[in-house]
This record gives C-alpha cells, structure tokens and sequence, in this order.
C-alpha cells in the first residue's frame, strides 16, 4: 500500500466543493488516513512551494495558496499516488481530461482546486512536512476485501 498526500487549495474550500473532492478519492476506494484544515503562512507555503521559488508564477501562488483555509489529507490504496494524480488531471484545468476533479470543476491553472504529490519519494516528504506520525492512521475497512484484491 502506498501513501499520497493531498490539499484542496481555498477556491475549493470556497467554492463548496470539499465534499465533492473527497467525495470522487473515496469512490475510487482511496481510504482517507489523515486529515485537516488549515490556513497556510507565508512560511510554510514557501516550505510546501519550495521547487517553484523564484519562477515566475511563484508571486501569484503564494498570494493564492495562502488566501483562506486548505484541507490536506493523507491517502492511502494501491498506486495512491499516481491515481489520485490522474483523479485530479492536468495541473491546467483548461487541457485536462474529462472526469477529472480539475476538468469537470475547473477552467484555469491559478484556481485549480487541487495539489497532490508527483511522485512517491515528494509523496513522503510532504506528508511529514504536513503531518506528525501520530495523526496517521492505519485501520482496515469492512469493504476493503472489495476494493483491495
Ligand atoms: P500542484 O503542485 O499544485 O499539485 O500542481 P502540479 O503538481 O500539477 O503542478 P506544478 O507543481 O507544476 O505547479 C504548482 C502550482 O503552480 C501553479 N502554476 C504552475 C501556475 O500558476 N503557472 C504555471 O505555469 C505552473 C507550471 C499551478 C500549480
């Protein structure tokens, strides 16, 4: 079993779409081992950002990134992270596939909705920037024979 970690950014919080979001993990059969809500620093966004400093976008992320309240969340299933990369789609709204989270309730790269880890080693590091051992769980679900072969 693999682990991911993912945040929906504030024009999600915003936008209602929280329960949405977790919704289209949960139905994949993702199981949900640790989240919360939160609203970045200035700090910390540069901490989780850190690979983009410096590029252009970069001003215009942090502005955004810290606006309002984030949900992250540690999931955990087969291949967790590149399928809840291909749940989300496309860093751009506008180019990604249909059915995705960023597709289906997005148009455009600044407000789209979404982050989650690239890789299983960025997977690692970002769920011990965002959460401490002790907020993980690990527990098994009656419907997991049905999900998990
Ligand atoms: P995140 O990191 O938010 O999950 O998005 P991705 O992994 O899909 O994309 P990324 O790291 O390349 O970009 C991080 C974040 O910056 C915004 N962005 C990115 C932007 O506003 N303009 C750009 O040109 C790029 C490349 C969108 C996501």
């Amino acid at each position: 079993m693999e682990r991911t970690f993912v945040m929906i950014k504030p024009d999600g919080v915003q936008r209602g779409l929280v329960g949405e979001i977790v919704r289209r993990f949960e139905a994949r059969g993702l199981k949900i081992v640790g989240m919360k809500m939160l609203q970045m620093s200035n700090d910390f966004a540069k901490k989780h950002y850190e690979v983009h400093i410096g590029k252009p976008f970069f001003d215009g992320l942090l502005k955004y990134i810290t606006s309002g309240p984030v949900v992250a969340m540690v999931l955990e299933g087969t291949e967790a992270v590149a399928a809840a990369r291909a749940t989300m789609g496309a860093t751009n709204p506008a180019k990604a596939a249909p059915g995705t989270i960023r597709a289906d309730l997005g148009l455009e790269m600044g407000r789209n909705l979404i982050h989650g880890s690239d890789g299983p080693e960025t997977a690692q590091t970002e769920i011990a920037l965002w959460f401490k051992p002790e907020e993980l769980l690990s527990y098994s679900r009656t419907i997991d024979a049905w999900i998990f072969e």
